[in-house]
């Protein structure tokens, strides 16, 4: 009889923690993932039209992990920008965007990058040329991972991954290793007019009074799709973005 009852307490110990911190409800330990967010515009610099050679910046931003059937909970291209995205994508700060997410009944885990690893770096901050931006979670199948982080020198661009974001396990649940840089994507929010990148007397090292900026009243889209007339430097020079795990290969 006290057997049975081990067994069974051993059991349902099992299966609690199973579901504690996994509602997928796989069986298989999670798998622990880390990402590398890094800016590698280290020869690159936005030259302005006042003369100004700029480095070009990244800002903290949000990771989210969510259900792989799930609409993408951090924004969809083509609608308007929630308040917490509008935020980041206008002045880099990620906390209420991080707030918004921990509501959203679909993210299954959601945090912040914000210090990047980098010399003399202790305190959150914007990632310059050759800082990486960090972060770990643990994930079971049936799970992808997307983010967002402002582009500085803008008025209202993130970078982010489209909206099916990336997935973390093969479709033989073998979680994955990989470059996703050429999945990212700068995206504008439709929140305010675009500046001129690196001159905009509305944007964030610029402007004199805190989130100033001529209201924009417009969608999520691509910035490849925004004719403003500016020009911008090439994704593939400035951001890489890898995704690693523990997992040894099993054969
Ligand atoms: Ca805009
Ligand atoms: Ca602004």
């Amino acid at each position: 009889m006290l057997k049975k009852f081990v067994y069974i307490f051993l059991l349902s110990s099992f299966l609690f923690s199973c579901s504690a911190d996994n509602p997928l409800n796989s069986g298989r330990p999670p798998v622990t993932f880390t990402v590398h967010i890094e800016n590698i515009a280290n020869d690159l610099f936005l030259r302005t039209s006042s003369g100004k050679n700029e480095k070009l910046l990244f800002s903290p931003g949000v990771w989210i992990v969510y259900r792989d059937a799930a609409k993408n909970p951090l924004f969809s291209e083509g609608e308007k920008a929630s308040k917490g995205l509008e935020v980041l994508a206008e002045t880099g700060k990620p906390e209420s965007l991080l707030a918004e997410m921990k509501k959203n009944p679909e993210v299954l885990q959601a945090g912040i990058f914000e210090i990047p690893i980098g010399a003399g770096v202790t305190t959150p901050t914007n990632a310059s040329p050759g800082k990486i931006f960090e972060f770990s979670f643990k994930a079971r199948p049936g799970t992808k991972l997307t983010f967002a982080s402002m582009f500085i020198h803008s008025n209202d661009l993130f970078f982010s991954l489209p909206d099916s974001g990336t997935t973390l396990f093969s479709a033989g649940e073998e979680p994955l290793k990989k470059d996703i840089s050429d999945q990212i994507i700068l995206f504008d929010a439709g929140s305010e007019i675009n500046q001129e990148p690196g001159n905009g007397y509305n944007q964030p090292l610029k402007q004199q009074i805190s989130d100033s900026g001529e209201t924009e009243n417009s969608i999520i889209k691509e910035l490849n799709e925004v004719k403003d007339g500016f020009v911008y430097p090439e994704l593939e020079k400035i951001i890489r973005v890898t995704i690693n795990n523990n997992e040894k290969r099993r054969n």
